[in-house]
């Protein structure tokens, strides 16, 4: 098996201090640099957003962060704006080896689509490109950490699985944002997908 990191949305925005700070954010950096070392390929994701977001609360007028809505996708949790594109709060957190990373994925740069899943766009449609990235490097295993175990992390893990990779989820190399019971219920869906939570 051709093993994979993908490291999940490790940026300023999701760390302390930052628009969307998922408690702990920061934590899980140093032990992600030493992780890189034991893959021979490693993935870096970038939520990446253009200002105005469909997303973004702020964009809805009468909605406040974190309330859901309906898109004609889906249900939708709304967010604080976050990770705009060239911001700092889009930046990596600045503990992050980068250097090592075979590619860097950006997501949901279209404003009409949020992008969870470093696969697909929340449509479950639209492919980022990954698949056939991982594909046309032989890669057939994957390991997730990053940021946030139940968003971003969850739709990745979840996804690769039904694309057929043999897929493990580092917990202890996530964080969580845990709005109404989503982390319980994330682990859940991972487990029935078939990933494998460590
Ligand atoms: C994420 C909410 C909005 C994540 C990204 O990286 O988990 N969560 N955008
Ligand atoms: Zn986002």
């Amino acid at each position: 098996m051709t093993h994979a990191l993908i490291v999940i949305d490790l940026q300023n925005d999701f760390c302390p201090g930052g628009a969307l700070a998922v408690t702990g954010g920061d934590e899980i950096v140093a032990g992600i640099n030493a992780l890189m070392a034991e893959f021979a390929v490693v993935i870096l994701t970038q939520d990446w957003h253009p200002a105005g977001h469909s997303s973004f609360a702020s964009s809805h007028g009468n909605k406040a962060p974190f309330e859901k809505t309906e898109m004609p996708y889906g249900p939708q949790v709304l967010w604080p704006d976050h990770c705009i594109q060239g911001t700092p709060g889009a930046e990596f957190h600045q503990g992050l080896t980068t250097t090592h990373a075979d590619a860097i994925i950006r997501k949901g740069m279209n404003p009409a689509i949020d992008s969870y899943s470093a696969f697909f766009e929340n449509d479950h449609k639209t492919p980022t490109g990954l698949d056939g990235y991982l594909r046309t490097r032989g890669i057939d295993a994957l390991t997730l950490v990053g940021l946030a175990t139940d968003f971003c992390v969850n739709f990745s893990a979840v996804d690769a699985a039904r694309l057929g990779y043999s897929v493990s989820v580092r917990r202890d190399l996530c964080r969580a944002i845990d709005l109404d019971g989503s982390l319980a219920a994330a682990e859940t869906g991972m487990h029935e997908a078939g990933v494998t939570l460590r």
